[in-house]
């Protein structure tokens, strides 16, 4: 817990626990020498400072102890959005040739994903995607040419071809479950 504390806490941890130790020493060895009846007369103001001290260290752990829990507790949820956005998509390489439309699966779980097509043949081609929340193509891509499409697939069937006319017809056509 020491460790989750920022250093100004930890810095007003030590100055009253240190506060408290040295009272404590203080009045254990060095006033009762220079006055043997110590605390004597004294008795109420000494007693008053002691649990004074003591409700004062109790307080210190009490703020600087728990604002950092707290803090601690919160650091997740703030974390997690940047963890995503930071590349935590699942990636899906697609490549394109005549006449042919090349998934590494057919099936995958639901997810946001980032579709990375690459077309490996001799003319120009592009990859529609279409289904459940989604209609998006790429951009025309030249032979060896890539483009990439940002999805979040929902449960469904989504149909994945390219536009380019007559393409579809000759093959360019496949499909994608989502469950
Ligand atoms: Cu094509």
């Amino acid at each position: 817990m020491l460790a989750a504390l920022s250093n100004a806490h930890k810095l007003g941890l030590a100055l009253v626990g240190g506060t408290f130790i040295l009272f404590a020493l203080v009045s254990s060895f060095l006033l009762p020498r220079r006055d043997p009846n110590f605390p004597g007369r004294n008795l109420f103001w000494f007693v008053a400072a002691a649990v004074g001290l003591f409700a004062a260290m109790l307080t210190a752990v009490f703020v600087f102890g728990k604002e950092p829990a707290e803090g601690h507790a919160a650091q997740p949820a703030a974390k997690k959005p940047a963890a995503h956005v930071g590349g935590s998509l699942a990636r899906l390489a697609i490549s394109e040739t005549e006449f042919k439309i090349q998934l590494p699966a057919t099936k995958m779980a639901p997810a946001t994903v980032d579709v990375q097509v690459t077309n490996k043949g001799k003319t120009v081609h592009n990859l529609v995607i279409k289904g459940p929340g989604v209609s998006k193509s790429t951009k025309d891509l030249n032979p060896g040419g890539q483009g990439s499409l940002q999805v979040k697939l929902k449960a469904g069937t989504y149909e994945l071809y390219c536009s380019i006319p007559g393409h579809k017809e000759l093959g360019m056509d496949a499909k994608l479950q989502v469950s």
